[in-house]
């Protein structure tokens, strides 16, 4: 596993812009979290707690016109592909300004404009999607890449080998991560896949694979920019496992009381934040000042935003169906 410092090749402002959305996306879900208490948003809040750096990382890594196919634990990487907490806040609350204008909640959220793919709620069907994305950038001769990201759970459900054996089989330029954060809901691990590593799941389909510290935010950027770059270049795909906890109850209606409590506290000392915060203060990258600040910002960004959402209004009834089908062209009669 990569250590900070070490064949470390990330710029300064870079690795303190990565600081930026970690605490942005931990706090975001944090102030989500108060509201799901408060019954104030719509349906669940399912949070990345402890695992922020998984999509922090692979979000950072990818270029402007690169599609995330993202899943319901990637908020980093909405935020990092440009999706504003504001108009994240708003459609957890229900509102028109959301996502998807008041139409769905919670964490299924995509939006085009940014590369990042609506989530399908059903596990793992962001790599096949994904997968054809990648065809489709290949046939158009696009250098373009796609990344997926799932669960260890979703990695045991059969839409994840076809998306990973077409992949395989043609080359295509997609990255596969998977956020191991050791439990499917109440499921270990253990009780799901008899091998050790979920990265071994790839050696059937003949596809290059790595682990990762997944709490390493710099280690997963470092990853996933030299499978980018590889896939980008006609390499094919990569399965990257990132290994990491989740901190919180599969949604925060589960107070996850199958996880053993020791083993929340052994991750807990390696939280990403925590992590990153100590690499930058030891390595005198930056100062204490200068991440107060940042976090003076992300506080201020997160107050804006639930305003915001607060203040904004439900869609009006009528949109009620638009939006949600293709709009119809008039049929052309010659055509049969
Ligand atoms: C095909 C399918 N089966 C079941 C579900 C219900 N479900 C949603 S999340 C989840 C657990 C997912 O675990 P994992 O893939 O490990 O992701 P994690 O929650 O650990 O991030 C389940 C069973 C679903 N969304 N799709």
């Amino acid at each position: 596993m990569l250590e900070y410092g070490e064949d470390m090749d990330i710029k300064r402002d870079d690795l303190l812009q990565m600081y930026y959305y970690l605490r942005l996306t931990r706090r975001l879900e944090e102030r989500i979290t108060s509201l799901y208490h408060q019954g104030k948003i719509l349906g669940g809040a399912w949070t990345s707690n402890g695992t922020e750096a998984v999509s922090v990382g692979y979000a950072y890594a990818l270029e402007k016109n690169d599609i995330a196919a993202t899943y319901f634990r990637d908020m980093g990487a909405f935020l990092v592909r440009g999706i504003s907490p504001k108009r994240i806040m708003a459609h957890y609350l229900g509102k028109k300004t959301g996502v998807s204008g008041g139409k769905d909640g919670n964490v299924h959220i995509g939006d085009l404009n940014h590369g990042v793919f609506g989530f399908p709620s059903h596990l793992a069907d962001n790599y096949p999607v994904g997968t054809g994305a990648a065809l489709a950038f290949m046939i158009r001769g696009e250098k373009k890449v796609v990344a997926a990201c799932t669960g260890d759970g979703g990695t045991s459900r059969g839409d994840f080998h076809e998306a990973m054996n077409l992949a395989s089989v043609r080359k295509l330029p997609i990255v596969f991560f998977c956020n191991n954060n050791q439990y499917a809901y109440s499921t270990p691990l253990r009780m799901q896949m008899a091998i050790k590593d979920v990265a071994e799941r790839a050696l059937a389909y003949g596809m290059p694979n790595k682990i990762v510290d997944g709490n390493n935010v710099a280690a997963v950027y470092t990853a996933a920019k030299e499978a980018y770059e590889y896939a980008r270049n006609g390499g094919g795909p990569t399965f990257i496992e990132c290994k990491t906890m989740r901190m919180h109850g599969h949604s925060e209606h589960d107070s996850a009381k199958y996880v053993p409590r020791e083993l929340l506290e052994e991750w807990k000392k390696k939280d990403p934040i925590l992590t990153i915060e100590k690499f930058l203060l030891e390595n005198n990258i930056t100062k204490k000042e200068e991440l107060d600040d940042i976090d003076a910002r992300v506080e201020e960004e997160i107050d804006e935003a639930e305003r915001f959402a607060i203040e904004s209004p439900f869609p009006d009834p009528e949109e009620t169906f638009t939006g949600v089908y293709a709009t119809p062209v008039e049929a052309d009669e010659n055509v049969m």
